[in-house]
């Protein structure tokens, strides 16, 4: 018998899955849990069911936005799609997505291993936390799942087949094209701002060079069926402690371009360090922040490129294996150079994608806790018109910004020690 979709809430979540859903069983009878809804997200149910005996998570998907409500309706497809995702990012960097335990395709939800004492990673940097590994464990991830889910690694049928069944993820693909690609530019309904902001806002409308390169991002995003990405990486999506980093929440999953996962993070890390100083009065404890901030950014990228040309060497064995055209010629400088080309593309696009990023998440509809926690309404909007004006140069400019380094020296600049 199909039982019907049905949204969850505390009450009915054990009734409903105590008896049917068999991978709760470790935590014993459903009279013992003890379930909270705490997700913070846009789109989402999450619950944690704990008892006794361990704790879970399950996450099901709404017919509908959570963040607007019942008057935009989703299709319950993007579990399906998290799943899908989860299993091959999980694979191709072992350790770094939660275990699944189920996937329950008529209620739309996933039961995942409950990640404890784990923090979402915007909120511990909001708070200050040290995060050391963050860099490097995130580095590695982009490396190992952008590598190995593109033509560089995987054979003819399973590329194909792989393209074929993430193109499918239409909604969501559509949300990212209009919400971060179109959206903040121009006068789109769910857009808001701070007040305050108002002339900003004006003049991103009229800026023509912001505007082509926006459209030069998207065209990449839209066009680049490169890798599967994760689609929405950022701090929102990891969670981590001193010692462990995970990535959450794959639902926007699709083929694009390997800069979009890239440029996405880093966007995230660079608005967390411009608004370092609002939470925090002490202005030794936000210089240390921001040091790490960059920091972690700088490891990232750093540790991203290493691993990807680890990949490139020891395991170009997919649709774009390449021995044939250096190695097997005699030209392992050939290689070399051909990699290092790929990675300044990737670099470039990163660039791109973060500084049209960050105009999104102030000028949109989905907005971030760096900046919406600032009470101080007057601070909030001189922090978010910093904050735009480093985006505009990171889009604009980005094919005369080489390094890293270069970047964070712009950050600090324009965000203070
Ligand atoms: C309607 S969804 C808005 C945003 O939330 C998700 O986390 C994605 O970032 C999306 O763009
Ligand atoms: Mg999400």
């Amino acid at each position: 018998e199909r039982i019907s979709y049905h949204p969850l809430d505390c009450e009915s979540l054990p009734r409903r899955l105590g008896e049917r859903v068999e991978l709760l069983a470790p935590l014993g009878p459903a009279t013992g849990w003890r379930v909270r809804e705490v997700g913070d997200g846009n789109l989402n149910l999450v619950f944690i069911v704990e008892s006794d005996r361990g704790s879970l998570v399950v996450k099901q998907a709404l017919p509908y936005a959570r963040v607007v409500g019942e008057s935009w309706p989703m299709s319950l497809d993007r579990a399906f799609f998290e799943h899908e995702a989860l299993k091959r990012l999980g694979a191709r960097d072992p350790g770094r997505v939660p275990d699944l335990k189920l996937f329950a395709p008529t209620q739309a939800l996933l039961v995942m291993e409950h990640l404890t004492p784990h923090k979402v990673v915007r909120r511990a940097l909001i708070e200050g936390e040290e995060l050391p590994r963050l860099g490097d464990h995130l580095g590695l991830y982009l490396a190992r799942t952008l590598f190995r889910g593109s033509d560089w690694s995987m054979p003819t049928a399973a590329r194909k087949a792989d393209l074929a069944l993430f193109s499918g993820n239409v909604e969501l693909a559509g949300i990212t094209e209009d919400l971060v690609f179109s959206d903040p530019f121009k006068d789109a309904p769910l857009n808001r701002h701070t007040p305050g902001l108002e002339a900003t806002v004006q003049a991103v409308r009229a800026d023509r060079a912001l505007k082509i390169a926006a459209q030069e991002m998207k065209a990449r995003f839209a066009t680049c069926a490169e890798t599967l990405l994760h689609g929405d990486l950022h701090t929102g999506s990891v969670m981590a402690t001193a010692d462990d980093t995970r990535v959450i929440d794959a639902e926007f999953a699709l083929y694009g371009p390997m800069g979009f996962d890239v440029g996405v993070l880093l966007a995230h890390l660079w608005m967390a360090y411009f608004t370092r100083k609002a939470h925090r009065a002490d202005a030794r404890t936000a210089a240390r922040v921001g040091d790490q901030l960059l920091a972690t950014t700088n490891t990232c990228w750093r540790v991203f490129a290493a691993e990807f040309s680890r990949l490139w060497r020891t395991e170009r064995t997919g649709i774009l294996g390449g021995r044939d055209l250096f190695e097997d010629q005699g030209d392992a400088v050939g290689s070399e150079a051909a990699l290092a080309q790929h990675l300044d593309t990737v670099w470039r696009d990163a660039l791109g994608f973060a500084g049209i990023e960050i105009h999104r998440r102030i000028l949109g509809l989905a907005h971030v806790a760096e900046f919406e926690a600032i009470a101080d309404l007057g601070l909030r909007a001189a922090l978010e018109r910093t904050a735009l004006a480093f985006g505009r140069h990171m889009a604009v400019n980005r094919r005369e910004m080489d390094t890293v380094d270069a970047v964070n020296r712009i950050a600090r600049t324009m965000g203070g020690r």
